[in-house]
């Protein structure tokens, strides 16, 4: 994603992708000198035979190395360092900061908990605030086509119901706007009371700031939990 990760100027870039073209999606480009579309898992395996025929010399540049160590460790830290405040109803007021509102999110997250997560930009942020350790225990849907995890919620909830096994305590859904309205809410909320996944009406919450999405977060849970109904927190970020 190049909001995140810029090539060097001078970088050769190889696109290769099951789905190169994107036919079906508008306004998708990467650029590339080559474009391949192949199942991307045998590419890679094709790439480092080639790699292991040519004898190419390992990667030796230590201080490289050391240096991508030390900023991993340091965001690892950072992450670390968040998740050992606790993240209350009194933190920061009158802005919102993402980590902190997934740090409250991941504390107070029941153990037995699924997250399906269609952030897309955020994706990243999730990922690190949410570290999960149990697998399987935070999902994406892995296509390209958005709107998946309102349904799939529903789906999971469904799968609890068929087999204990799959039982939830808590499905957490984190989308961006756009993947949100393309999960198509008030059908998706509609299917959840019919297929007996929630009762009533959902609730709704907008926030604003870090506090009031961490008491949000609080209220919603025991909504869900307590009253079985859905609960939507929308989290107004900064634009970016
Ligand atoms: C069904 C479908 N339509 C369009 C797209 C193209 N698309 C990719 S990301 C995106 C925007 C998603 O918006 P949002 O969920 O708010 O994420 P953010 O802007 O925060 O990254 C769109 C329209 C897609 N992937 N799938």
């Amino acid at each position: 994603m190049p909001r995140f990760t810029t090539p060097r100027e001078d970088a050769i870039i190889f696109h290769i992708d099951m789905d190169v073209m994107k036919e079906r999606m508008s306004m998708f480009y990467l650029p590339a000198q080559v474009r391949v579309q192949a199942d991307s898992a045998t590419v890679l395996k094709q790439i480092l035979r080639r790699i292991e025929q040519h004898g190419a010399e390992r990667f030796t540049d230590i201080d490289v190395l050391q240096q991508r160590m030390a900023q991993h460790r340091e965001l690892l830290d950072k992450v670390a360092q968040r998740d050992s405040q606790s993240i209350s109803r009194s933190s920061p007021a009158n802005t919102i900061d993402l980590h902190q509102v997934l740090t409250a999110l991941r504390q107070r997250l029941p153990e037995n908990n699924l997250v399906l997560n269609e952030s897309i930009s955020n994706y990243p942020a999730v990922w690190m605030n949410l570290a999960p350790t149990r697998p399987g225990s935070l999902i994406t849907s892995g296509g390209s086509s958005l709107g998946w995890a309102l349904g799939a919620a529903i789906g999971a909830a469904l799968a609890g119901k068929a087999n204990p096994k799959y039982a939830k305590d808590l499905i957490t859904v984190i989308v961006g706007d756009g993947t949100y309205i393309f999960g198509i809410p008030s059908a998706s909320f509609w299917m959840a009371r019919r297929y007996d996944t929630a009762a009533g009406g959902a609730w709704w919450k907008q926030v604003k700031e870090t506090s009031e999405a961490v008491a949000a977060i609080e209220e919603g849970i025991d909504m869900v939990c307590s009253q079985r109904r859905c609960a939507v927190i929308e989290v107004v970020l900064p634009k970016f």
